[in-house]
């Protein structure tokens, strides 16, 4: 089902048309209104102008989190305070957070967008949505939640933590859709298994998944465990919490909505456009937002972008899954190393629970690797040869496939901290080194 078929499924040249339209009004709006924008733009010698056609979108210098933690906390905002009616934030790894403010019209195009990924997933207005991702300034409870009233389908706002109440509530209630992180379906598929509750009597049938980088191999594991089919709904703080992306029946990408964001893809390096299935960093200007419209805004997240139209009839561009960002990429001994490649080998491999933790530190000069990784219970023995075999297995697969040997420590079920939010599976100790 589609929530939105005039856009959703709209012409290519129709959608550059709307785009081109919208572009022109944003850029015209952060002129006139955020004095940071109008500086940036004269100095690289552009006015609202020069900008007629969405291909004009070249010609406008890039932000970044950066500036939003230098005008932090309102510097950046194109409508007057009396117009904001909320405020979200998103904690960085250090200091202050960055703060974005929203005015009504912004709310309604948040569940507009949201609506059309829950329709995407086939949920309707008789099916019921537990919301487990974190309420408060994270956009994922709230956003999910508005999302799920519009559709006009019913909202459990539980949010994250108090995994037993979670379960029991998916239970008595007949909750048809989990929303959460990933790593949290994770950690209740798991606590599922072990509660007084059978499979069969939940009514569970779809996932809402995302706020993390999650693999093919671990879409599997959860869908398997919970049975259900899981989907990928993409967002961000500074452009629009969930809702920026989200995935149709056919799982061949991430559809992003265009009309409201408008991608791009860049080098990473040299700030170039890429060619379209050529991965890169993406880049969203935010085409309807008043409150804190954002140009040209590089997310980190890498990706590849994808223009043909999707056997379900949206016209909408897709993104490839998002398998990191270009913070998350570790180079050990002059390797780079995606967690998520980590996070695909584990759950391929039987004898494992897909749950992990990378420690990397410098010795002696040189880089260390480990990878700590629980051993599922009927392969856990006291046995030091079947336990050497394990390790040298496991580490022979992520070898091929990272490029470097990591050192495995095998650890019982349950040894490792579970997540209720976001996961963090990382540790690296050279930070504190250099
Ligand atoms: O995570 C918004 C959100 C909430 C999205 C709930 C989906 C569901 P932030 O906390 O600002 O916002 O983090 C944004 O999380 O730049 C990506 O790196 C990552 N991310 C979000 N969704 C996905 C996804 C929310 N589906 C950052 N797949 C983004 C991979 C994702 N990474």
């Amino acid at each position: 089902m589609i929530w939105n078929e005039t856009v959703e499924c709209m012409s290519r040249e129709e959608m550059r048309k709307l785009q081109s339209l919208r572009l022109k009004r944003v850029i015209e709006r952060v002129y006139h209104n955020c004095e940071p924008y109008r500086k940036r733009m004269q100095a690289a010698g552009v006015t609202p102008e020069d900008i007629k056609d969405i291909k004009d979108i070249v010609k406008l210098p890039f932000s970044s989190k950066k500036d939003l933690r230098d005008y932090y906390p309102f510097g950046l905002l194109s409508a007057p305070m009396s117009e904001i009616v909320r405020v979200h934030a998103s904690s960085g790894t250090t200091g202050k957070p960055i703060v974005v403010g929203l005015t009504n019209n912004d709310l309604a195009v948040w569940k507009e967008v949201g609506a059309r990924c829950l329709t995407a997933y086939g949920l309707g207005q008789n099916d019921i949505v537990q919301v487990s991702y974190g309420y408060g300034l994270f956009t994922g409870g709230l956003g999910a939640h508005s999302a799920v009233e519009n559709i006009g389908a019913t909202v459990i706002p539980m949010s994250s933590g108090n995994t037993q109440k979670q379960i029991m509530m998916m239970h008595d209630l007949g909750v048809k859709a989990l929303a959460a992180t990933p790593s949290y379906a994770m950690y209740l598929a798991e606590a599922m298994e072990s509660s007084p509750y059978k499979r069969e009597e939940f009514n569970l049938r779809v996932g809402v998944f995302g706020a993390e980088p999650w693999t093919e191999a671990m879409r599997r594991e959860i869908e398997a465990k919970m049975g259900i089919k899981a989907y990928d709904i993409y967002g961000l703080t500074e452009i629009m919490g969930p809702g920026v992306g989200y995935e149709c029946e056919c799982q061949c990408g991430t559809h992003l909505n265009e009309d409201h964001f408008y991608p791009e893809i860049i080098d990473p390096e040299t700030g170039e456009p890429l060619p379209e299935g050529v991965e890169g960093e993406l880049v969203f200007t935010t085409l309807t937002k008043e409150g804190m419209p954002l140009i040209r805004f590089r997310t980190r997240d890498l990706t590849a972008l994808h223009y043909e139209r999707c056997s379900c009839g949206r016209t909408l561009v897709r993104m490839d899954k998002i398998m990191g960002r270009c913070d998350d990429m570790l180079i050990i001994r002059g390797v780079n190393v995606f967690p998520s490649q980590v996070e695909s080998v584990i759950c391929e491999l039987e004898e494992f629970e897909p749950f992990f933790f990378i420690t990397v530190d410098r010795v002696n000069n040189t880089d260390t690797f480990e990878i700590m990784v629980e051993v599922k219970q009927e392969y856990y023995t006291d046995d030091m040869r079947s336990m050497m075999e394990l390790k040298k297995k496991i580490a022979h697969k992520i070898q091929s496939v990272v490029g470097i040997q990591p050192d495995i420590r095998l650890v019982e079920p349950r040894t490792i901290e579970r997540s209720e939010g976001k996961v963090k599976r990382v540790l690296d100790k050279r930070v504190f080194k250099n």
